[in-house]
């Protein structure tokens, strides 16, 4: 099967496709031919969106939650039916292997059905009052409009963890989608209202970070945003909407390790490391980019790692048995190389990889060698900054003490993972890894959809993604007192009988 993506983008608002002034043009990374046109939106392309948003909202949350999910049900239908259509553009335009690819359409189906679930559960509480004859509750109500902002790396995913908890509670969306990734924004807003959304509950408007991300931000009637992206755009935003008092979820990436303790299973070791550290050309916030090992088990890694990289195959994602594709532009390229030249300096000693992969098989696209670096130390900059891209580096420790410190030394905490047989250990590592996501003979990535996704320190904000935790920034919590005594009840005041 052969599937062409459209020719050119439009924006899509109140249920109709607009047309933008200025394009540019949106390139396949594996190989360089030209994809799509996406739309460079304005401000006033947003405030429309945002108008459109505001009145379709007052509606939407009226329709009953168990209604509203009905449609999120028929969106996971309608996913699971186009989900190798949506893997081969989401190919063609990420990068990310096929199979990957068919994941992380999996991720956005799983939500569907997930977050439709919750159309009949939106669970509230109630209380008991301090006064008779008095009945008290608090109820999830939605706060609104939301504006989402969603990477390049998950474009299919990451928006499913935002727009379907912020639908199924009864708010509209604004969603400014990365311009690397536009095609699954447009097969999903597709699916959405071919599944009976009603129009300006979900609005698509493509453009800059710059000037459409920054007037989502900006805008008076946008009550939340929620940004998945790098850590300088988080924290910009994040000042933005603290000026404004608005609400704010973010994810701001990683710098996530793999614990190897003296008594793990190597084998199980190694292929846990490949795949967080390799998989998605390492263009995951979960992706594995340090691997913390016991200086007794080291040296027997190092070798069976390099083994094994030697089976990695790099090329198109398409592409049968291709295991490692290609980084999204030229821009990640230039910085991930960037880093091997720091990396020596520091004193870091390369044992594979290491540089930009051209030649056949790799022309027009941006292509860059799994890399393994061994002797770094915890505070070299490739072991505390995120380099999003294949590149992993060995640091030895003496004691699982030492492990977790050097795992909790770095700003961000998204995922950690340890290789050990040793139960006591297992449930220490678990308590003391500062992280949002502890694996246990696991890589660091593949969290599942309804369990909270993001992390401490650097990552994030307090809030997650996904899971129940999602549903807290996409609704406020409101007190409802009901006084069925018939007089009034002065609360906190001594009444007499
Ligand atoms: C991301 O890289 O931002 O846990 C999302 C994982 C995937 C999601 C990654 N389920 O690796």
């Amino acid at each position: 099967m052969s599937v062409k993506p459209v020719e050119k983008l439009a924006n899509f608002v109140n249920g109709e496709w607009h047309r933008s002034e200025s394009y540019t043009v949106v390139r396949n990374p594996a190989n360089g031919e030209k994809l799509t046109e996406v739309p460079l939106s304005t401000w006033k392309e947003v405030d429309y969106a945002v108008e459109a948003a505001v009145a379709a909202q007052k509606q939407w949350a009226l329709v009953p939650a168990p209604q509203r999910a009905e449609v999120l049900y028929r969106v996971g239908s309608l996913m699971k039916e186009r989900k190798e259509t949506l893997s081969q553009l989401l190919t063609m335009e990420n990068g990310k292997v096929i199979e990957e690819a068919r994941g992380e359409v999996q991720e956005g189906i799983d939500m569907a059905y997930y977050m439709a679930g919750e159309g009949r559960r939106l669970f509230g509480q109630t209380t008991p009052s301090e006064l008779k004859d008095k009945f008290a509750m608090s109820v999830r109500a939605p706060v609104g409009v939301v504006g989402i902002i969603t990477p390049w790396n998950f474009p299919i995913a990451i928006a499913t963890w935002k727009s379907f908890p912020a639908i199924v509670a009864g708010n509209a969306v604004v969603w400014k989608p990365a311009t690397e990734t536009p095609l699954m924004a447009f097969e999903l807003v597709k699916i959405m209202e071919e599944a009976g959304l009603p129009s300006g509950v979900l609005n698509v408007v493509f453009g800059s970070g710059s000037e459409v991300g920054t007037s989502l931000v900006e805008h008076p009637d946008i009550r939340v945003i929620s940004f998945t992206g790098s850590n300088d755009t988080g924290r910009t935003i994040a000042s933005k909407c603290g000026e404004q008092l608005k609400k704010v979820s973010l994810e701001m990436g990683g710098k996530n390790a793999v614990i190897v303790l003296e008594d793990a299973d190597l084998d199980l070791a190694v292929e846990g490391i490949l795949w967080s550290a390799f998989g998605t050309s390492g263009q995951r916030c979960t992706a594995c980019s340090r691997v913390i090992v016991h200086e007794n088990v080291k040296e027997e890694l190092e070798n069976r790692l390099l083994q094994q990289m030697e089976t990695l195959s790099i090329g198109n994602g398409l592409d049968e048995g291709i295991k490692v594709g290609p980084i999204i532009n030229e821009k990640s390229l230039m910085k991930i190389e960037e880093y091997m030249d720091v990396a020596k300096q520091d004193g870091a000693r390369l044992l594979a990889g290491g540089h930009v992969l051209e030649g056949e098989g790799f022309t027009g696209g941006y292509y860059f060698a799994p890399t393994l670096f061994t002797d770094a130390t915890k505070d070299m900059r490739i072991a505390q900054e995120e380099i999003f891209g294949p590149v992993v580096s060995l640091i030895s420790v003496k004691s699982l003490a030492e492990a977790v410190e050097v795992n909790n030394s770095v700003s961000f905490g998204l995922s950690s993972s340890i290789f050990t047989k040793d139960v006591n250990r297992v449930f220490q590592a678990q308590r003391d890894l500062d992280t949002g996501i502890v694996y246990v003979n696991a890589g660091t990535t593949g969290a599942e959809i309804h369990l909270p996704f993001g992390g401490t320190k650097g990552t994030g904000n307090g809030h997650r993604d996904s899971g129940l935790a999602a549903l807290d920034v996409f609704t406020e919590w409101k007190s409802v007192y009901i006084d069925y005594s018939g007089k009034l009840q002065r609360a906190q005041i001594d009444t007499e009988e």
